[in-house]
């Protein structure tokens, strides 16, 4: 073991983290066992694709889950350390997994492309490369696995991490229906949900429509339809779940007086997106989806779908402090207590007084990187026109659905921008793989704006994106709301000469 990986570079607060009981020398012997296991060159790490069982509005909820070696969800990565991972899938069924926010070589992004299929059951899968530090996650990218819980936590420390004395929490929220996903999707695309809507003459027209869907001048017209408001939410969801736990049992996290904690805040949820709500608490933004930003305060924050917020918070003395995450456009609410040894947890209602407002760029417009894009011009403009429409349920890029799209061609070395114009009634959280980007503009007005991997982009608005052609192969780049993305709302982006 080398001198510098040795446990007493782990703080107190970092063991507490860890979540290894802190009495005695016991813990400490662990974290170092855990330490000389991670050296180069060593075993990789065994991540599983399984199933597990939860307990929601008391009833039992079979799910898949994504358990690190630990016995715990996903994993966690020490400074240096290579994303060497062996993906044994014992979910029982085929399954791919996406690293999300991480830039590996194409082939090990998870995605399911015609050179990287799917991992049958019972097979194991290794991967290899070097992960870059930050919150960040892992979803199956198969079928709609996600929305059956098939995601985890993806933590890779940095040095800063290791040398701050602070207590490190992961919020990780979820959508939750003891519906199949292949039924919620149903609700959405077959003729009952468009009569539900109210709007008869689109259901009628829907077997027509769908027939016609290849052609973007029907999805057009039907957006086109008078009376439409803008949509939230197309699921009804039985439960918000934050760490797998409802309101009604929220996970309890000991902290210390007076205490500094780093919460990653990872939006995990299939098609929902929250206001993080630090209650008596205020908090410095110090990093989103992984990447360093300056700072800005707050005690409310708008959290789309895949996106993360790292939160720095100094607690006062002793007490107990909810960090709620309120769905948008719905009273529904989810999260966790931070609570000092002994501090009186109170009961938390599962639903806020009020209707959460739709997320929005409120946030977005505050942010700045620490590690911008360097100033040059576009040798490369892509613009994508985000369209579709609840009734029939179809959405689209550029007029194409999924799988029958045109690439977006890229060159490496290019600064590459990506300009997306939303027609639609809703927000789409939009995702590219293999590279961050930096915001640059809102609804046509420039900014020098985050370093991230997904970002909203609001009903009947704009934003632009920036980055530098890096990482040579075949990318998605989607809408990461799950049924939008079901349902055609993903491109390619592509560079040439990729077998
Ligand atoms: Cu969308």
């Amino acid at each position: 073991m080398r001198e510098n990986r040795g446990p007493a570079l782990l703080s107190r607060r970092q063991i507490l983290a860890s979540g290894v009981a802190i009495a005695g020398t016991i813990p400490l012997l662990k974290s170092a066992r855990t330490a000389a296991a991670r050296e180069p060159g060593n075993a990789a790490l065994r991540l599983t694709a399984g199933s597990r069982t939860l307990v929601v509005n008391g009833k039992p909820a079979r799910v898949f889950g994504l358990t690190g070696p630990d016995g715990k969800p996903g994993l966690t990565l020490s400074p240096g350390e290579r994303f060497k991972v062996d993906l044994v899938n014992q979910a029982g069924t085929p399954t791919l997994v996406h690293w999300h926010g991480q830039l590996p070589p194409w082939k090990q992004d998870g995605f399911p492309w015609p050179q990287t299929p799917p991992i049958p059951a019972g097979d194991t899968q290794s991967y290899d490369y070097a992960p870059i530090a930050g919150t960040y996650w892992m979803h199956s990218h198969h079928g709609m696995q996600e929305q059956s819980l098939m995601t985890a936590p993806l933590i890779v420390r940095s040095a800063e991490d290791m040398r701050a004395d602070r207590q490190e929490v992961v919020l990780m929220l979820h959508d939750f229906s003891f519906r199949t996903p292949d039924e919620l999707l149903a609700g959405l695309t077959g003729p009952q949900s468009a009569m539900l809507k109210g709007n008869m003459a689109e259901a009628m027209n829907m077997g027509a429509a769908s027939m016609g869907r290849k052609k973007s001048g029907t999805v057009d017209a039907m957006n086109m339809a008078p009376g439409m408001t803008m949509d939230l939410n197309d699921i009804d969801y039985d439960a918000f779940l934050a760490n797998d736990r409802t309101l009604a049992d929220p996970e309890i996290v000991r902290t210390e007086p007076s205490g500094r904690v780093l919460l990653r805040l990872i939006n995990g949820a299939s098609s929902s997106q929250f206001w993080v709500d630090l209650g008596a608490l205020s908090g410095t933004v110090v990093a989103v989806d992984g990447q360093p930003v300056r700072p800005p305060r707050g005690s409310r924050f708008p959290l789309a779908v895949a996106q993360r917020i790292d939160v720095l918070l100094d607690l006062p003395e002793n007490g107990s402090y909810p960090i709620l995450a309120q769905v948008e456009g719905k009273r529904a609410r989810t999260g966790i207590v931070l609570a000092t040894s002994g501090a009186p947890v109170l009961h938390l209602a599962m639903e806020a007084g009020e209707n959460a407002p739709p997320v929005d760029l409120s946030l977005e417009h505050r942010l700045e990187a620490v590690h911008p894009l360097a100033p040059r011009a576009a040798d490369v403009t892509h613009r994508v026109v985000l369209d579709g429409a609840m009734a029939p349920y179809a959405w689209s890029m550029n007029g194409e659905y999924w799988p029958n799209v045109t690439p977006l061609m890229i060159e490496t070395g290019q600064r590459v921008v990506i300009e997306m114009t939303n027609h639609t009634m809703m927000p789409h959280p939009m995702h590219l793989h293999g590279h961050t980007f930096q915001v640059v503009a809102i609804n046509g007005a420039p900014l020098t704006g985050a370093v991230r991997d997904t970002v909203l982009v609001p009903n009947k608005g704009s934003v632009a994106i920036a980055f530098n052609a890096d990482n040579p192969g075949r990318w998605a780049f989607h809408c990461h709301n799950l049924y939008h993305m079901m349902t055609g709302m993903v491109t390619e982006v592509r560079y040439p000469a990729i077998i």
